[in-house]
């Protein structure tokens, strides 16, 4: 019998989104539980599944596995379907940086600052905080120049395979330039913005696209 493929995860985390553009790309069929990490209170059962009470987990039948890079590697290894981690060793060097550039400099200020500022706390009733924005944008530059960058030089980002670097970049693209400055910015980085105009009309992006709360209204 197959094991159920279940990702439990909040519809608005970009962290989510990555493991779920990561599974449409593979073509694995998997099911959602709703867990929202910004609730005071996250369901006793979730913390046993993840300690630190963050999306996504993805459980593989009784097998349960967090942290969004090991949940894409395990996808990648664990089903068939096409390669998304390159074997080329560069390219896989370029992959890993992606990967870590966007946790380590680009997750917060393009996400946590600049659209939850200027995006979704509006769209719940909120006032986004002008100070949060600008200083996002202003960490947000460096982030943009190295990935454009990487997509100049051609390994990642620029055309060929989809890669997880593409899943892992994805998500928090589609929700910097909702605002308009992520937008404006974006802009300057040609190679970055050649790549985000033509993997943004993927199949796998458009049937992950969340939406805002308000489009729920
Ligand atoms: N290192 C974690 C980061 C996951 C993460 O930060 N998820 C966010 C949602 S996008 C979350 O759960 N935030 C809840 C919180 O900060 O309390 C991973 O790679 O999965």
């Amino acid at each position: 019998m197959t094991k159920p493929i279940i990702l439990r995860g909040y519809q608005y985390s970009v962290y989510n989104r990555i493991a779920r553009v990561t599974l449409h790309e593979k073509g694995v069929a998997y099911e959602t539980e709703e867990i929202d990490p910004f609730q005071t209170e996250v369901p006793e059962g979730f913390l046993r599944r993840h300690p630190f009470g963050r999306v996504p987990v993805l459980s593989h039948g009784d097998f349960d596995i967090y942290e969004t890079t090991a949940i894409c590697r395990y996808i990648e290894s664990a089903f068939d379907g096409p390669r998304i981690l390159p074997t080329e060793e560069k390219a896989l060097a370029r992959v890993a940086q992606v990967v870590s550039i966007v946790d380590s400099y680009g997750y917060r200020p393009m996400v946590r600052q600049v659209f939850a500022h200027r995006v979704f706390r509006p769209s719940v009733g909120e006032v986004g905080n002008e100070v949060e924005i600008a200083e996002g944008l202003k960490a947000s530059v460096p982030v943009l120049g190295a990935l454009n960058t990487l997509a100049s030089e051609g390994y990642v980002l620029s055309g060929g395979a989809i890669t997880l670097a593409d899943c892992h970049l994805a998500p928090m693209v589609a929700y910097f330039v909702q605002a308009a400055e992520g937008a404006n910015a974006l802009k300057s980085h040609s190679a970055l913005a050649d790549w985000w105009s033509s993997l943004s009309q993927r199949q796998a992006i458009l049937e992950t696209d969340p939406g805002l709360p308000s489009d729920q209204a």
